[in-house]
């Protein structure tokens, strides 16, 4: 009696969970639109264009999962979030998918109950300083006034940077890039600190960037990933596997130029299963086979958005480091596509 009881409680709660893992997917289906949270504005990670149009390195992961889901990369609602804003608007359903330079850290994933689907970017966390003041190390900082900006992994990083090296600052908090530019700029604060991405693409927008010196010290790990609620794995499972598709398209040598003529079927195997000619991989998202080729031809594969949002033909011009595929020294890794 008291056996099936339990069995009877364990039934409902798997079918309870088996309605809220389709709710994110079904929900963005019946919206017609991917409600994806981005920053502020972080030229080359995410920022409206001339014409109000979100572009970006970040911005890519939001439109190549609205192409795999819903067939158009347009058909995302950009939702600027804070560092301070980001994981309620996450949290509450007010966005499906935080694609925001957002580190994955022990306690979002655990205790916030998020799910980092991979990274897009592996980073660390610098400082900038005006080429002035003379500075040539991080660890001449002692009483320093440094902008930081709140609710970030970089304020907690800071204060470990300054205690374990035994020297003081003053902390100037502030809430946006934008922000932190101008009071920086206006020399409320003497140093900037924030992710080494976050430096290049702010140095990039002054009147003057060879009048700031980014500093040597990298003081942290910070690897960046795109982030959905826990607890929705099929979607969590459509968000990953767009982000792997489009590191391994460039793996495999798939570009949004040529992806509609080896969509047509290669000598691949992996390639014809990645592209949906082989295989039933879409159908096992809950998607249709061309899933991966609309991710791969939105924006193009992870190279080919890397360099033109942030590479070094770019205004930020970040070298790809740590962020090449693995066959290339780098750690960009995706799993088999099997
Ligand atoms: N990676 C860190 C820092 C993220 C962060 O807030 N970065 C800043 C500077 S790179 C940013 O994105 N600012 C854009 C904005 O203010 O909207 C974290 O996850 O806490």
């Amino acid at each position: 009696m008291k056996k099936s009881v339990f069995l009877g409680t364990l039934a409902f709660a798997g079918l309870a969970a088996g309605a809220a893992a389709a709710a994110t997917l079904d929900d963005v289906k019946a919206r017609g639109k991917l409600n994806c949270g981005v920053t502020t504005g972080l030229v080359g990670f995410a920022a409206p264009d001339a014409n109000g149009v979100w572009e970006g390195f970040d911005v890519a992961v939001c439109r190549a999962v609205a192409a795999a889901v819903l067939g158009d990369p347009t058909a995302v609602e950009f939702v600027p979030t804070t560092g301070q804003t980001r994981f309620t608007a996450l949290a509450s359903g007010e966005i499906d998918l935080l694609a925001r330079n957002t580190t994955w850290t022990f306690s979002r994933d655990v205790d916030l109950k998020f799910e980092f689907v991979g990274i897009n970017y592996y980073d660390g966390q610098g400082f900038i300083a005006p080429r002035e003041l003379g500075v040539t190390s991080a660890k001449e900082l002692d009483g320093a006034t440094v902008c930081i900006q709140t609710g970030t992994t970089t304020e907690l990083n800071l204060a470990d940077f300054f205690r374990s090296n035994n020297i003081s600052y003053e902390p100037v908090p502030i809430e946006t890039n934008a922000e932190a530019q101008q009071q920086y700029l206006a020399g409320a604060c003497d140093v900037y600190t924030t992710d080494a991405s976050g430096l290049a693409s702010t140095r990039a927008t002054f009147e003057n960037p060879a009048d700031h010196v980014i500093l040597p010290e990298i003081i942290s790990k910070e690897p960046l990933g795109p982030l959905v609620r826990h607890g929705d794995n099929e979607w969590g499972d459509i968000a990953r596997w767009t982000l792997n598709a489009l590191i391994a398209a460039e793996e495999y040598g798939v570009t949004s130029a040529n992806v509609d003529e080896l969509a047509k079927g290669t000598d691949n195997p992996e390639i014809n299963r990645l592209l949906g000619t082989e295989g039933n991989l879409g159908e096992m998202l809950g998607l249709d086979n061309q899933w991966a080729v609309r991710a791969i031809k939105a924006g193009g594969n992870y190279g080919e958005v890397f360099e033109k949002n942030i590479g070094e033909n770019t205004p930020i011009g970040l070298a790809r480091g740590l962020n090449a595929q693995w066959t290339d020294g780098g750690l960009l890794y995706a799993p088999p596509f099997r």
